[in-house]
């Protein structure tokens, strides 16, 4: 038997869940817009669109050729799109409405997660987070989209690697779906993905152990410590540069992935974005069974103050977030 197509999938096998026809015309549009930028992805190199546009972003990164192509393919995507109010994005600094469409939903994405990858040909990504729009009428504000994590009701990634791969939630666990480059549909392939609550491998970039703060610190010594040390196993490492990359891999092997507050990043608060890359991903991981956390907070319930705020993102298996926090609730973490 054929497996669904992405929204044969929403619109049938999710029993007992109310999918509005409004929210999977989203999730159909959104699906379209990461088609396309896999489509852009894949013809960078011969188009010419590997560069930098020459200026810095919000975020103060060198921003891509393949950002901007990446973002305007969502913008034009969510302006068509009749149940989509307003949107925010990594790339830009303040928030687009599209005021015809009071009521409508509220799209937070980082079009194109990793693009420091996307010359090396390595993996890259799309996060996005559907969030309701305003109860009141009138003109949307960016308070608007200062949502707790709990609040979406939708997320998800597109994975442009070796295939293309959508994975979501609206709430009912976490879903897969591999693009069929020939048909042009995303087919469920990895129905109900979970994460397993034990772990052996754990991503970080180490080249930062030195900014880290003590619970880290204890808890990668360990990690590498290995049969001989407090776990009395042997942990493999892995980091990548892209965080769809990290958490798809979460899904399907397991671990954890850390990107924590160090001395460097205290300041801003973390290296990660709250409302486009830790609360999607935060949800999706929790939606699979694992834990996604500050070190002292459920990411899902942080209360944002600013569109771009970062956050220290800890998330993956269960065990080893538990005993990510147990470090950090401790005084002295090296005791
Ligand atoms: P870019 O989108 O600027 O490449 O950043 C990707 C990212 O936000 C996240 O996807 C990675 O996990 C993290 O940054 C990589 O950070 P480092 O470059 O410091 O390893």
């Amino acid at each position: 038997m054929h497996p669904p197509t992405l929204l044969h999938f929403f619109e049938t096998q999710q029993h007992g869940v109310d999918h509005s026809q409004h929210l999977l015309s989203v999730i159909g549009d959104i699906a379209q817009a990461c088609k396309l930028v896999a489509r852009e992805v894949s013809h960078g190199a011969l188009l010419g669109n590997m560069g930098n546009v020459g200026h810095e972003n919000i975020q103060g990164e060198q921003q891509k050729t393949l950002d901007v192509i990446s973002n305007d393919i969502f913008i034009k995507m969510a302006e068509d799109n009749p149940y989509i109010a307003g949107i925010a994005s990594e790339e830009m600094e303040h928030t687009l409405e599209f005021s015809a469409k009071a009521g409508g939903f509220l799209l937070v994405f980082d079009p194109l997660d990793g693009s420091s990858n996307v010359n090396l040909n390595l993996s890259v990504g799309s996060i996005f987070s559907v969030l309701p729009g305003p109860d009141s009428e009138g003109p949307l504000t960016e308070q608007d989209f200062l949502q707790l994590g709990t609040q979406q009701v939708c997320a998800g990634y597109a994975l442009y690697g070796t295939s293309t791969m959508l994975v979501l939630t609206t709430g009912q666990g976490v879903n897969g779906f591999t693009l069929d480059p020939d048909s042009g549909e995303f087919m469920l392939t990895h129905p109900a993905m979970r994460i397993a609550p034990e772990a052996q491998e754990f991503a970080i970039n180490m080249s930062n152990q030195r900014f880290w703060q003590p619970p880290v610190q204890r808890y990668i010594d360990e990690c590498l410590a290995g049969t001989q040390g407090a776990r009395g196993k042997d942990f493999n490492m892995r980091w990548v540069a892209s965080m769809v990359a990290e958490v798809h891999r979460l899904l399907i092997r397991g671990g954890v992935f850390l990107y924590p507050l160090d001395s460097r990043t205290k300041g801003k608060g973390g290296r990660l974005r709250l409302l486009y890359e830790a609360s999607p991903m935060g949800w999706l991981i929790e939606q699979a069974g694992g834990l996604a956390t500050t070190g002292h907070k459920r990411l899902l319930e942080i209360e944002p103050t600013a569109l771009h705020q970062r956050v220290p993102v800890i998330l993956g298996a269960q065990e080893e977030v538990e005993l990510l926090l147990s470090y950090h609730s401790l005084k002295d973490p090296t005791a």
